[in-house]
């Protein structure tokens, strides 16, 4: 789903927001709108930024704002906050989290000055090569780092592949959810800002957990305990496992690097510059498994190429017998495009991908020959990362593939037929939509409303007529967002993106609610089953 954040999506607002924001910011640095109390000074000899930095922050950001306890205070990884909401963090602190507040020791003008140090850019790209990726590696449970799920059972009662991970945003934690009992097993500290799909193994006993500042975490879902973690990269996109559970490949913004681990404890296997033939790097938008090719698949964000490194078995040498496991370094294919494209969608045997360009285009890609096969019209930023798809057996539309996506920048949805590659329908939404879902066994695509004074809806959409048969409004006034079924899809539950939050559980036949179980700011929610069957009501 790599594309423009969403707020600059909107960019018209986003400008008049950034206007009002300044000058917000610059009436409370006066002292003309209330703000937090500010009664300090800091004593300190030297009152330079730098110097305020080193004094207040190094201890949990890192000498060089790169991270350590707390998250990199860097450009690249502050584009998701706001300067304002940055004053006030520092002034007021975060709440439920390790974060104190300056304003009883900085003036309002140090706070200032501060915000802007760590909203400039560092004089270098920091390197963080094999040898900083090693010192961050710690296995924190040796006796976990081998074995699947036949070897071990699960320390609790409930289905283990019933089970939903949930990432609560809003305080950084991470909910064991019992997907029959609909009751939390755990909840567990994740590092800052995980984004992205937790990605299981094959048979659903671990689970890799990305987050925003590169830190990757191996969980074991049996034994509800962390395994091991390494930060692979400064500011990292997101995290694939291979089918055959041997290696987590990481895709970063900063370096412009792949980063692969070994799947057992994450030790880092090597370390792939992403660089054009030509030699200009380029800052990896996604890294995704596509099971059937025994590969993984690459977007690039700046330059107009995909990459497929593959991890298939290759044939023992010499012996023309046997097929031996793949070693690194992966043979690596590029894939050349006259378009750079960053937001995919695969169909379901990965023989294709759809992928869409910031320039509005979208394309579809054999992935076979390497070739375009294909255009769809699809203006209005289509958020193909959140398609799904399905077959309607009987209506208008049976026995044609669907292909349903959201899109960022209208509110709209569209369906796609995948035989013909054209569109069947464009069905009006009440505002543009960031994630859709569905499940085998239900007759209902659901799409939610994240954008606009509607944000609270969301759009229940029956399968076989392509109409919406219900709104529903789960918690007025706050965004109701990602949807995902239970194993059977039986229940849908959706979260309420707030930081008094919740996950509401619907009857996903009737549209009843059935259970509303408090979170703090619930994102995304992931179910085991769903997950390592490859669902096509889900992402992979
Ligand atoms: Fe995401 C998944 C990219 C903003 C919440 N997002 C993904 C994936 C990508 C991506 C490539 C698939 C990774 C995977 O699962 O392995 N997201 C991007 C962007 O480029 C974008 C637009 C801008 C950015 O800052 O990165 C973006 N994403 C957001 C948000 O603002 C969201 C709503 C809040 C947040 O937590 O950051 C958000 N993204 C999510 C979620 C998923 C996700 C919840 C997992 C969806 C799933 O069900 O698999």
């Amino acid at each position: 789903m790599n594309r423009l954040s969403p707020r600059a999506e909107r960019s018209g607002l986003t400008r008049r927001a950034s206007v009002f924001v300044i000058v917000l910011t610059g009436l409370w640095l006066a002292g003309s709108v209330s703000g937090p109390a500010m009664a300090g000074s800091d004593t300190g000899s030297d009152a330079s930024a730098p110097a305020l930095y080193a004094r207040h922050c190094a201890a949990c950001h890192g000498p060089g704002r790169l991270g350590a306890q707390g998250p990199a205070l860097i450009p690249e990884s502050l584009r998701r906050l706001r300067r304002k909401a940055a004053l006030q963090v520092i002034a007021r602190g975060r709440m439920q989290t390790q974060m104190p507040g300056y304003a009883g020791k900085l003036s309002r003008a140090e706070i200032a000055a501060l915000v802007d140090y760590i909203y400039t850019p560092l004089p270098r790209v920091p390197e963080w090569g094999l040898a900083e990726i090693r010192a961050s590696h710690k296995v924190m449970r040796p006796d976990l780092v081998e074995g699947d799920a036949s070897t071990v059972r699960p320390v609790y009662a409930a289905d283990p592949l019933n089970l939903f991970l949930v990432v609560e945003a809003g305080d950084h934690h991470v909910t064991v959810l019992d997907g029959d009992r609909l009751e939390p097993i755990t909840r567990f500290k994740s590092r800052f800002a995980l984004h992205g799909g937790p990605k299981y193994t094959s048979d659903g006993r671990f689970v890799y957990l990305a987050s925003r500042d590169g830190w990757i975490t191996k969980y074991d879902m049996y034994r509800l305990a962390k395994v091991a973690e390494v930060r692979a990269g400064i500011n990292t996109r997101n995290a694939a496992v291979s089918s055959d559970n041997r290696f987590v490949l990481v895709g970063n913004y900063l370096p412009h690097t792949l980063v692969l681990l070994d799947a057992r404890d994450l030790s880092p296997v090597t370390v792939i510059p992403v660089r054009a033939a030509g030699g200009e790097s380029s800052r990896v938008s996604a890294v995704y498994n596509a099971p059937p090719r025994r590969s993984f698949i690459v977007a690039l964000k700046d330059m107009p190429e995909i990459w497929e490194l593959s991890y298939a078995p290759t044939p023992r040498k010499g012996s023309g017998q046997g097929r031996g496991r793949p070693r690194p370094p992966l043979p690596l294919r590029r894939i050349r495009l006259d378009t750079r494209l960053d937001d995919f969608f695969f169909d379901q045997d990965y023989a294709h991908l759809i992928g869409a360009s910031r320039s509005g285009k979208a394309e579809v890609i054999d992935l076979g020959s390497g070739k375009v096969v294909a255009r769809l019209p699809l203006e209005g930023m289509p958020h193909l990362g959140s398609g799904i798809t399905w077959t309607p057996k009987r209506g208008p539309y049976a026995g044609r593939r669907i292909l349903a996506t959201p899109h960022l920048g209208r509110a709209a949805v569209s369906f796609i037929d995948m035989d013909r590659w054209t569109t069947i329908k464009t069905l009006k939404t009440l505002g543009p939509g960031f994630f859709m879902r569905s499940h085998e066994q239900s007759p209902y695509a659901w799409v939610d409303v994240f954008f606009g004074p509607d944000r609270d809806a969301m759009h229940v959409i029956d399968k076989e007529t392509l109409e919406i048969v219900r709104t529903l409004r789960p918690a007025p006034g706050k965004t109701a967002a990602h949807v995902e079924f239970d194993r059977y899809g039986r229940r849908a539950l959706v979260s309420i993106w707030d930081r008094q939050g919740a996950i509401v559980v619907y009857d996903a036949r009737s549209l009843v609610e059935i259970k509303r179980l408090p979170m703090v700011k619930p994102s995304g929610k992931y179910n085991v089953f769903n997950k390592i069957t490859l669902s096509e009501g889900t992402s992979h």
